[in-house]
């Protein structure tokens, strides 16, 4: 049976205004990845500062945290197998300028500061940030009618 993994994945302020909030879930739905949780929200100042606590040095933060706090967000947990190495294949890079063109940010979006998406890049990452959007009742456990047609 395949192991499964899960990655938080938001659709950013921008990708929200850009009405691709279709769009980009039905990427992740048509490639087999599993929903486990999904809700619609302004992020406050002091969750996406938790969020992105790694980043707290560098010169961009403060503008990164207005960014994300500029409108609302789609923040979703699936499960996939692999989910790092599929997450970032999925997403593209995180300058959609070095993003290969099928990749979300490769085809929806230009510049760093504006790359319309996030996923979580480890395991560990993915795990302190559903945590830190969700309570642990919010996330759903269900079999999908389809998984033994991704899974072999
Ligand atoms: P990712 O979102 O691909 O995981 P990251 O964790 O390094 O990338 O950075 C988080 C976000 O911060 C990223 O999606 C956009 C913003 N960011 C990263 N580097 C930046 C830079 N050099 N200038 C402006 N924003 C940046
Ligand atoms: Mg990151």
């Amino acid at each position: 049976m395949a192991h499964q993994e899960r990655t938080f994945i938001a659709i950013k302020p921008d990708g929200v205004q850009h009405s691709l909030v279709g769009e980009i879930i039905k990427h992740f739905e048509q490639k087999g990845f599993h929903l486990v949780a999904m809700k619609f929200l302004q992020a406050s100042q002091e969750l996406l500062k938790q969020h992105y606590i790694d980043l707290k040095d560098r010169p961009f933060f403060p503008g990164l945290v207005k960014y994300m706090n500029s409108g609302p967000v789609v923040a979703m947990v699936w499960e996939v197998l692999n989910m790092v190495k599929m997450g970032q294949m999925m997403l593209g890079e995180t300058n959609p300028a070095d993003s290969k063109p099928g990749t979300i940010r490769g085809v929806f979006c230009i510049q760093v500061g504006r790359n319309i998406i996030h996923g979580s890049n480890s395991v560990k990452s993915a795990e302190k940030e559903i945590s830190l959007w969700f309570k642990p009742e919010e996330l759903v456990d269900y079999k999908s009618c389809a998984f033994d047609w991704i899974y072999e």
